[in-house]
């Protein structure tokens, strides 16, 4: 029968069709490859505390945690409970999207010691599902431009959460913002790689990955 109440999700987001999500682990497990085997790289172990033995960093099994179909998470709304939950439940863009098939541009993908991630670029009309307040909720200080925090979580560390992928995005951009620093250590065949310190490491591609999607809902 009908529903007396509304039923929220526990996110909103856009899904990768199974193509594009083994495409996109495809790409991400290359950039580790490319990442273990870099001079480069290697001088930077002690960034990964201890995770280091004598030949290196078996980047696959650091990033094993919580695997989950691979997303680009718009709003947490936690089955309602989070904070404008219902309001972004009503947004027309919300409603009218749903369910609808879009390409997002993949521009670059990174890792942290906590996170692996690819960072998205989402074009006009996908900033209209974009919650106001996602980059302010996240960064305490600074102000960054709408869809900043856009990412697909690929790998997090042993007992890191997903939420912290978006999270370490931001930091590179904050970085990048303030910096008058070039952080490029290598042109590599898939684009130009950076190192921001901190274990902190970013492939800007130099062709952006596009990938298929579902913008829908998660309730499991
Ligand atoms: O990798 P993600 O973007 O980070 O996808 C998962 C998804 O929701 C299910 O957990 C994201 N997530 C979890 N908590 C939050 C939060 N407080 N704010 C924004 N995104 C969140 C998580």
């Amino acid at each position: 029968g009908r529903l007396e109440e509304s039923v929220y999700p526990l996110f909103y987001g856009w899904f990768l069709t199974h193509k594009s999500q083994s495409r996109t682990k495809e790409t991400g497990k290359k950039l580790l490859e490319t990442l273990g085997e870099l001079d480069e790289f290697k001088e930077h172990w002690g960034d990964f505390g201890g995770a280091a033995s004598e030949k290196g960093i078996n980047l696959e099994e650091y990033f094993d945690g919580k695997g989950g179909i691979l997303h680009c998470t718009t709003k947490f709304s936690d089955y309602g409970k989070a904070t404008g939950a219902q309001e972004y439940a009503e947004l027309e863009a919300v409603k009218e999207f749903y369910s609808s098939a879009f390409h997002l541009q993949i521009s670059g993908l990174f890792i942290t010691p906590r996170t692996a991630g690819a960072r998205v670029r989402l074009s006009d009309k996908q900033l209209e599902v974009w919650p106001a307040d996602s980059e302010k909720e996240a960064s305490l200080s600074e102000e960054l431009p709408r869809g900043s925090r856009a990412h697909i979580t690929l790998g997090c560390a042993k007992d890191v959460e997903p939420v912290q992928t978006g999270l370490d995005l931001l930091e590179f951009i904050k970085m990048e913002k303030e910096g008058d620093q070039d952080w490029a250590v290598k042109d590599t065949d898939q684009g130009k790689l950076c190192y921001f310190g901190k274990g902190m490491w970013m492939l800007e591609l130099s062709e952006e990955v596009t990938v298929e999607t579902i913008f829908g809902g998660f309730y499991p």
